[in-house]
């Protein structure tokens, strides 16, 4: 039995009400909650450690370095990269794309491609649309399925010896579909591209490993993984880092500087430009310790009980549409016949509820549905059935009076 009580007594704001109600808290595809372990490391960090890295001949600052080092090394053994310069660290998703992105600025010219899927986040497209911009690449989109799914046999057609690139996320944030993504990433090196996934909705679920998936590059944002905010990597194969011009200038960053010539530092440091989130990479660390000591194959299990529950549930409400039945996480998306998904959201809030509503920054899903949003419950190993009940009866209430 997964010791989901137990569990539970980790995260202090499980604890709390929302408008007179116990909080279920049904958003963590947006951002998940933080468990007592990973707060005491912050605070812990704040109270006996703040100094700055990497320069000082002090002892707070070698603490400092060691405990921020010490995380980088627990990131490289969780994800399985080659070595730990391999791992850089970000503000999360969102930057460690547009670094690689701004990179490749340097080594596109006009007339090459980029695939991306129909699947995407914004944050893995409006990077490569201004690259393309910048580069005169053109875009191309792998289309996706009724039931949510990519369509693989457009993506065989759609590589050719013109790709350069290939983006993909692991699990659709909208959606919770699973891609292919070890089929994708070997049809693209067949033709010498190199291959991004985004994994900032399978690392709270599935534990990747880059070597075994070979992929070139793997980006994540530690707040999905209860980690802190403004914390996340960017694993990339050191060939690819390598060849890679820096993204920013600044400390840190540099080997020697002149007014006549800078020469760059080497593997992490030369992507990690200025005063890292030095805290936030420490709490990461943490909160991976954190979530293996459950296990990801426990929670990974635990999490598909909860959407087959969840999923049996939802679907006895008449009108009620799931977006997305193909192999997911524990995501259930949906809407209900006549009713804004908005207006079902501000009601679950009333009673406690947190959903996301709205078009989850992937747009050209819910122009494919042809719908204005969703309402998205995401679960998390931390929630029960007993909660997807209320969610259940707040749904059905909630339909009573918008209809
Ligand atoms: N990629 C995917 C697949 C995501 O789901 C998100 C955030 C990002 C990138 C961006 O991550 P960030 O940490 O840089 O912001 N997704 C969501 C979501 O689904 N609801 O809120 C944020």
């Amino acid at each position: 039995m997964f010791p989901v009580e137990k569990i539970r007594e980790d995260f202090p704001i499980l604890k709390r009400e929302v408008n007179g109600k116990p909080l279920v808290y049904f958003d963590n595809a947006a951002t998940s909650q933080t468990p007592q372990v990973v707060i005491d490391a912050i605070v812990n960090y704040y109270t006996n450690y703040n100094a700055n890295i990497h320069r000082g001949v002090h002892t707070l600052s070698q603490e400092a370095t060691d405990l921020y080092e010490e995380a980088r090394i627990k990131i490289q053994q969780h994800f399985n990269a080659k070595n730990a310069y391999e791992i850089i660290l970000t503000s999360g998703t969102t930057d460690s794309i547009n670094m690689v992105a701004s990179g490749f600025e340097a080594l596109l010219t006009s007339g090459d491609e980029i695939i991306v899927s129909a699947l995407e986040h914004h944050s893995n497209i409006v990077p490569w649309q201004m690259l393309c911009e910048k580069t005169g690449a053109v875009l191309k989109v792998i289309p996706m399925l009724e039931n949510g799914t990519l369509d693989m046999s457009v993506y065989n057609t759609l590589i050719s010896e013109k790709t350069k690139l290939v983006f993909c996320n692991h699990v659709s944030n909208a959606l919770g579909i699973i891609n292919p993504i070890k089929e994708m990433i070997a049809k693209a090196h067949q033709v010498g591209a190199a291959v991004l996934i985004d994994g900032a909705q399978a690392t709270p679920h599935i534990k990747p490993d880059v070597q075994e998936l070979d992929v070139d590059f793997y980006v994540a944002s530690a707040h999905k993984i209860c980690g802190p905010t403004g914390v996340g990597i960017l694993y990339g194969k050191s060939e690819w880092l390598e060849k890679l011009p820096p993204y920013q200038g600044g400390g840190e960053m540099i080997e020697t500087v002149t007014f006549e010539k800078t020469t760059y530092a080497g593997l992490p440091h030369k992507f990690e430009a200025g005063t890292p989130n030095i805290c936030g990479g420490i709490a990461f660390g943490v909160a991976l310790d954190y979530m293996n000591a459950i296990g990801f194959d426990a929670i990974g299990a635990y999490e598909h009980e909860l959407l087959i529950y969840g999923t049996e549930k939802l679907q006895e409400i008449e009108g009620l549409t799931i977006y997305g039945t193909e192999d997911k996480t524990a995501v259930i998306s949906f809407n209900i016949e006549g009713i804004h998904p908005y207006d079902i959201g501000a009601i679950l809030d009333k009673l406690g509820v947190a959903v996301r509503t709205g078009h989850h920054c992937a747009q050209p899903i819910m122009n494919f549905y042809n719908i204005p949003g969703t309402v998205r419950a995401s679960f998390s190993f931390y929630n029960t059935k007993e909660e997807i009940d209320l969610l259940v009866n707040a749904v059905q209430k909630a339909k009573m009076m918008l209809s």
